[in-house]
């Protein structure tokens, strides 16, 4: 049975990850951040409560910008497989919190290579490590972007990760590590955080065609991306983890899309006309914005075997249905007399 060590556990990807490792049999331990509120409801739904024998996924307190935690944390897991997802991941906001951003993000992922660096040398055990990589790293590179594209961040978030990029490289040709660097294209699903751009529409319209709301507001809808599925993307991360020599893989579709295709796609499963609803707030756009991105996954298809399984019309299907059901009990909790929750509506 193989031990898999996940920092990010409770954001998106974390709780993909833990559910299709859990599957495969692996015992998984995750990071947590301490919050005033709990913030673990993405996993819910797959925690056991630790004292009963059958629980396979265990929690631990940590932080990335604490390194002698994670050294600490290494020392009691030995796990064989790192996941380092932990990020301050929303690239608006990391122009509001550059350095806290760079803290966790690049120096966060400097300390847990650290930590690793030292396991492996106490413990005399391999363990392979997969390194969060994005697309933003390629920023301003025209499209399409692989492998061999030069990176050209655009936001204090891109520059950390093409710092965590290169730190990842560097721990692996100078101590021999097994690293792998993920550069992975946007991801979507029903667990997204309300703040990124495909929920925040998805969440948005279903609670307008509920009567919910009344206006939706955005930045730039001539950005293109290329979205994919995160239950599609997780596998790509394990599979990275299985081969023989650890390399670096671009993962995605290959196909893009702009935000108001995503709008037209979206709106259409619902009968709106979002034109109508729509309204621009400059709030929402970016110091430099990242226009075009577009993956060449070749090399994940050739060598990985990686296919995303989930197209772009059922992604966005899979959440506007998720958003509805939402939108549909908030519509009756009110009725019944229950304040309404807020939203990520209003926000980034
Ligand atoms: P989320 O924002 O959903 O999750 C981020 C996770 O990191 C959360 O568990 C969060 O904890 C945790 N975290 C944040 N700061 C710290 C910290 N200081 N110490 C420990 N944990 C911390 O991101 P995603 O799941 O979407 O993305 C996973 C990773 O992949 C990130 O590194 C992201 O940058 C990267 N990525 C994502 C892509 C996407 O399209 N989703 C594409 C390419 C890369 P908490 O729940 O407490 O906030
Ligand atoms: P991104 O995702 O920046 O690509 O980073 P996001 O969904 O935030 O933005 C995508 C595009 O939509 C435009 N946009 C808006 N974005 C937000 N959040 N809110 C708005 O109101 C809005 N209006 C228009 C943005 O300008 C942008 O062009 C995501 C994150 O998951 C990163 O962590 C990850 O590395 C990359 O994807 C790949």
């Amino acid at each position: 049975m193989k031990t898999a060590f996940i920092t990010g556990i409770t954001g998106q990807d974390g709780s993909f990850l833990a559910e299709f490792l859990l599957a495969k049999g692996y015992v998984v331990h995750g990071l947590i951040r301490r919050a005033s509120t709990f913030n673990t409801g993405r996993i819910d739904r797959i925690y056991v409560d630790s004292h009963n024998r059958e629980a396979r996924l265990f929690l631990h307190y940590g932080d990335l910008t604490d390194g002698g935690g994670l050294r600490r944390l290494m020392d009691q897991i030995r796990p064989d497989e790192i996941y380092n997802l932990a990020a301050q991941s929303h690239v608006r906001v990391s122009f509001d919190e550059p350095e806290f951003t760079t803290d966790v993000v690049a120096l966060g992922t400097l300390r847990v290579l650290e930590a690793l660096r030292n396991a492996v040398e106490a413990l005399g055990k391999p363990i392979r490590f997969y390194q969060a990589g994005s697309s933003e790293m390629f920023g301003a590179a025209p499209p399409p972007q692989n492998e061999h594209t030069p990176f050209y961040p655009r936001s204090p978030y891109a520059v950390s990760k093409v710092a965590a990029h290169w730190y990842a490289v560097n721990y692996r040709e100078a101590y021999g590590l097994f690293i792998a660097n993920g550069i992975l294209f946007n991801h979507e699903s029903e667990r997204r955080g309300e703040t990124f751009v495909t929920r925040k529409i998805t969440r948005a319209l279903t609670r307008i065609h509920m009567g919910r709301q009344n206006k939706l507001y955005l930045g730039n809808l001539d950005a293109r991306r290329d979205w994919g599925y995160a239950g599609d993307y997780v596998r790509a991360m394990w599979q990275m983890l299985q081969q023989k020599q650890p390399d670096d893989y671009v993962v995605a579709t290959g196909e893009s899309r702009s935000v108001g295709e995503f709008l037209d796609c979206a709106s259409a499963l619902l009968g709106l006309d979002w034109k109508k609803v729509v309204e621009f707030d400059p709030r929402y756009l970016r110091p430099t914005e990242v226009d075009f991105l577009q993956g060449d996954a070749s090399k994940a298809r050739e060598t990985l075997g990686w296919r995303p399984e989930v197209s772009f019309e059922e992604l966005v299907r899979r959440m506007v249905e998720y958003d509805l059901e939402l939108a549909r009990q908030e519509t009756l909790l009110v009725r019944a007399g229950h304040r309404p929750e807020a939203t990520g509506a209003s926000r980034e």
